[in-house]
């Protein structure tokens, strides 16, 4: 779509643009039904890059420690409680500016990756740039998507991050995708930039070949001690619109209410949800921030009337082994 439609579409009246969101949604999925996938961080804190939101950045004194890469068998524990309690996708996260192919710490992942991957879950991972080799491992060791966020603008990312460019993301993009794992790409809103660079972003990604299977949509986490700390929240209807306008734009996309939900109302996820969200994270933790308790969310999903999505046997790692198909 281009940056016209978008925007076309984001100024509509707000309950036209809900219920376009809503209808797109409809067409695509199952109504009621929320994905839930866990997150844990497998090797926390002690960054090289300087995100200016990101906690695990060593430039900056947020408090958090850096930590050893996670054991297998850890992780496997982890993997194994987020599916009893209902999660189909496993999201692992290191704070690294990427991984190298022959590196040690990177064959204990793929090692690690092999043994998650038998749980059945949909499995992700996130460990910054890949080339294309390294993406090649992680497909063949059983990971299902990779997550590597835009963030923002290609005009606003400058702004945010020095240490790697926007076009360098892109890359990994293109890495993951010819190695055939799905692309889980999103941003997070509330960095100081303008409603026109959350526009573009989503122009860069509904001009992906193929589209995205997974979009996150977070809210800045103000982390104490980074540049960004001390930014305003984010406005609930301004997410709502970029939820709803994403729906419309990429609408066989898991659209996924990421960080930030604990600074919401029910009543504002509610109505995330009815705009076109239709994934979350869920679990006590995001990777070092809070997210809301297991309990609440339970309850939240009952009043709402929403009901975790069921497995998808078709994404799972051993299906997804050879090929994996939108
Ligand atoms: N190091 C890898 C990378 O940067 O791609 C993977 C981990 S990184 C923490 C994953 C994503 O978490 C970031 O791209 C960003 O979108 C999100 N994130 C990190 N800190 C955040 C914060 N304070 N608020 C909201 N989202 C955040
Ligand atoms: C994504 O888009 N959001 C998640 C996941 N992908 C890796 C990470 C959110 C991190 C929030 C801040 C923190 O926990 O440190
Ligand atoms: Fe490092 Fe990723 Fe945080 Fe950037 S977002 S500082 S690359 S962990």
């Amino acid at each position: 779509m281009t940056f016209a439609e978008l925007r076309a579409l984001y100024d509509l009246p707000l309950y036209d643009l809900i219920s376009r969101g809503r209808a797109a949604y409809l067409q695509h999925w199952q109504g009621g039904e929320m994905q839930l996938c866990t997150l844990l961080s497998i090797k926390t804190g002690g960054c090289s890059e300087d995100c200016g939101y990101c906690a695990q950045s060593a430039r900056y004194q947020t408090g958090v420690k850096a930590e050893k890469l996670m054991e297998t068998d850890a992780v496997l524990a982890a993997a194994q409680r987020a599916k009893e309690n209902g999660s189909t996708r496993f999201c692992m996260g290191a704070a690294w500016k990427g991984v190298r192919d022959g590196d040690a710490k990177f064959e204990q992942v793929l090692g690690t990756i092999r043994e998650v991957s038998k749980l059945g879950m949909e499995v992700c991972v996130t460990l910054g740039q890949l080339g294309e080799t390294e993406a090649h491992k992680l497909k063949q060791a059983g990971v299902t998507a990779y997550n590597h966020n835009l963030d923002t603008s290609p005009e606003h990312y400058a702004n945010i991050v020095t240490t790697h460019t926007f076009e360098d993301r892109l890359n990994t993009i293109r890495h993951v995708q010819h190695a055939g794992m799905d692309v889980c790409c999103g941003g997070i809103i509330g960095m100081g930039e303008s409603i026109d660079d959350r526009l573009r972003l989503l122009e860069v990604l509904t001009n992906f070949s193929p589209a995205p299977e997974s979009v996150p949509i977070n809210c800045l986490m103000p982390q104490a001690g980074t540049p960004l700390h001390g930014q305003p929240p984010v406005d609930i209807f301004e997410l709502v619109r970029l939820i709803a306008v994403t729906r419309i734009a990429i609408p066989r996309a898991k659209v996924r209410l990421s960080a930030g939900r604990t600074l919401l109302t029910r009543e504002g996820q509610a109505l995330c949800f009815f705009a076109g969200a239709n994934s979350i994270f869920y679990g006590d933790k995001l990777l070092t921030a809070e997210n809301p308790g297991v309990d609440e969310d339970r309850a939240l999903l009952d009043e709402l009337g929403l009901v975790p999505q069921p497995p998808r046997p078709e994404r799972s790692a051993a299906a997804c082994a050879e090929s994996c198909v939108a």
